[in-house]
Order: structure tokens, then C-alpha cells, then sequence
């Protein structure tokens, strides 16, 4: 794991032009516990913060990453890919927390137990497949100065669902909306976003035109949320008729059961 960690993101061949280049595994198991797929964006990943190492006694590890030769844009998450444009993944311990755009973000520790864990920076497509060669990692050591209350599932959690509440079917978009859901028997929490599951808690994923793409559907994903909205940007999407879905998840990004709800628009 030490190893890993001083891997110097872009060495090697032809990992320089910029170009994607999605290469499809064979599923022979190599990559160990990550996807078969592989991009080559050609990004060039630093991590400012955390730096190797750091003490975090704060509840959430704030992080300051650069990419370079690659253009970070999620307006266009979950449309077509574009070469040499994309977002970035952050794992924690191996487990994705989000998509991200900006530079800094933070990462909650909730549901984290003390200790030495691992970020890492993982530069992907549009259609989020991960670029593991451009992944850089760093280790950093929890040890909260004030731990935060465990969450514990919720034991008697009904059947949960998610509904749209807007746009209505048949609306007329241009630009971008917001897709508003209403959710029941489930408690969005971004905290626990790629924390181990926990009965009634999770999020949503918003996603155009299907949901079986791709890692766990989604290679059509717009984007995540845990409040009752997430704006749609129209950035990537074609004019026409399109189906946007509302998908509860758990924290592990797994489509919850039938727990899902869409609705057809007209994207002008
Ligand atoms: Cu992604």
C-alpha cells in the first residue's frame, strides 16, 4: 500500500496527449477491487491536502487537489464523454465518497472509526470510469479531538421510495432545472456518502435516459444528492425528448430495489 501511494500519476507512455481512452478490461479480476474498465485521461493529479500523513482531529478531512491537462467539468457527468474532459472521484479506503469539480472539498469522517486511512484522487470520464493509472492516493490519521455519535441504521425503517415532484411530465427545459424529490422510509445523508450501509439511510442519484449503464448504472449518472434537489445541468444533453431518474442509493452507491422514479421531458 506504501508502494502505491508514491506511484507519480501520468508516468509512463503516451499518458501525456490528453487524449481518453477507454480501455476495456477483460474481468480477469486484475485491478483488484476496482472496475474493469480503465480511462486514460491523461490528468495529471497532485494533492495538496491532506499531505502524507496528516493528523486530522477535525470530523472531516478537508482536501486541495490539482489536475492538470485535463479539464474538470461536471456539468457534463453522465452525458457522452468528451476527450479530455471530466471529474474526479475521491475514495476513502477504497470506498467512493463522490464526484467532485472544485479543488477543495472536505470529507466527513462520520461513521469513521480512529485511526490511519487512505484518500484517494481518482480522475474519471463523463461517464464515470475511473482513470486508475492518473489515481494518486494519500494516507492520513483520524484521531477526532471530539468523535462525532456513531449513526446506527434505523431498525423498524419502512419500504422506502422516492418520488419527483419537478419538472412535471411533459415540461419544457432549457439550460438546466432542478429535478425535486420527495423521499419516504429513507434519510438522506451526505455524510454517509461511501460509509459502510446503514437500513433507511443513503442518498439519490440523478440520471438521463437510463439507469443499467455502467458500474451500478451509473455511467448515465448526472450527479448525487442527499437534499430534495439536484440541479440538472443540460450542458451535455441533447435537444429532444429525454427521461430523467431519481434512483434512491445506499451509501455504498447501490440502487435500492424498485425505489426509483422518473420522468419525461423536453429539452429545448
Ligand atoms: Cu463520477
Amino acid at each position: 500500500m506504501a508502494g502505491a501511494a508514491l506511484v507519480v500519476a501520468g508516468c509512463g507512455s503516451g499518458s501525456d496527449n490528453g487524449s481518453v481512452k477507454p480501455v476495456k478490461g477483460k474481468g480477469n479480476g486484475e485491478g483488484a477491487n476496482h472496475a474493469m474498465m480503465s480511462a486514460n485521461t491523461g490528468a495529471l493529479v497532485s494533492i495538496a491536502r491532506p499531505t502524507q500523513g496528516q493528523l486530522v482531529t477535525a470530523n472531516s478531512v478537508p482536501t486541495d487537489v490539482a489536475l492538470r491537462n485535463f479539464r474538470i467539468d461536471c456539468r457534463f457527468a453522465g452525458t457522452p464523454n468528451r476527450a479530455g474532459v471530466g471529474h474526479y472521484h475521491l475514495e476513502l479506503d477504497g470506498s467512493l465518497i463522490n464526484m467532485f469539480c472544485g479543488d477543495r472539498a472536505a470529507v466527513s469522517l462520520q461513521n469513521v472509526a480512529p485511526g490511519r486511512h487512505e484518500l484517494e484522487v481518482i480522475p474519471a470520464e463523463n461517464d464515470h470510469t475511473d482513470d486508475m493509472q492518473a489515481a494518486r492516493k494519500v494516507p492520513f490519521v483520524y484521531r477526532p479531538a471530539h468523535a462525532l455519535r456513531t449513526i446506527a441504521g434505523r431498525a423498524r425503517a419502512g419500504r422506502p421510495s422516492i418520488t419527483i415532484l419537478s419538472p412535471r411530465s411533459g415540461a419544457v427545459v432549457r439550460g438546466g432545472f432542478d429535478l425535486v424529490v420527495r423521499q419516504r422510509n429513507f434519510v438522506f445523508s451526505c455524510d454517509l456518502f461511501g460509509k459502510r450501509n446503514l437500513a433507511g439511510y443513503g442518498h439519490w442519484h440523478a440520471n438521463v435516459d437510463s439507469t443499467s449503464q455502467g458500474m451500478m448504472g451509473m455511467g448515465t449518472m448526472l450527479g448525487m444528492s442527499c437534499t430534495d434537489r439536484f440541479h440538472v445541468s443540460l450542458a451535455g444533453i441533447r435537444p429532444g425528448r429525454h427521461t430523467f431518474f431519481a434512483i434512491l442509493e445506499d451509501n455504498q452507491h447501490t440502487p435500492s430495489p424498485g425505489a426509483q422514479a422518473a420522468v419525461r421531458v423536453t429539452v429545448r
